[in-house]
């Protein structure tokens, strides 16, 4: 079992997807174990993107996550971040799979509507930056998780 990062950015908060963007990732099994409106000080947003600092985009960056609340969730599921990932889509929604959130909700790679965790590393520091221990509510199973306990299957 993977836990990965989630959030849905300002523009999907702003737009009221908020509903059916977590309703993507409950259809396909993944577990909520953690979820939260805030808003992002410029201290989170630098530590969010500090592997994008120095480039042309940067200061757009800071300032779209910054503008308005996001959702930050922790999300639990089997290989969870490599299949979140591809539930999100690719960065440029334009590119991104028909049937992804990108593809669907959006044709810009910067208000593309969400961010998850693109490798185990990322998931643990980004779930560390927004969460803490006591925040992620990982004592009850999900519908999926009970269906696979009466099969005796992990
Ligand atoms: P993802 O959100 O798919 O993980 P990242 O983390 O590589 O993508 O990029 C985060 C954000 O940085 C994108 N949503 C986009 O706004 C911006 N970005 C990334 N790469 C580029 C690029 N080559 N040109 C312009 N903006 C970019």
């Amino acid at each position: 079992m993977e836990r990965t990062f989630v959030a849905i950015k300002p523009d999907g908060v702003k737009r009221g997807l908020i509903g059916k963007i977590v309703q993507r990732f409950e259809d396909k099994s993944y577990k909520i174990v953690a979820m939260k409106m805030m808003n992002v000080t410029p201290e989170i947003a630098a530590k969010h993107y500090e592997e994008h600092f120095g480039k042309p985009f940067y200061d757009k960056l800071i300032a779209f996550i910054t503008m308005g609340p996001i959702v930050a969730m922790a999300v639990e599921g089997k290989n969870a971040i490599k299949g979140v990932r591809h539930l999100v889509g690719k960065t440029n929604p334009d590119e991104a799979d028909d049937g992804s959130i990108r593809a669907d909700f959006s044709s810009y790679s910067t208000t593309n509507l969400v961010h998850a965790s693109d490798s185990p590393e990322s998931a643990e520091r980004e779930l560390n930056l927004y969460f803490s221990e006591k925040e992620i509510c990982n004592n009850y199973k999900n519908m999926f998780e009970l269906v696979l306990d009466e099969l005796g299957e992990e």
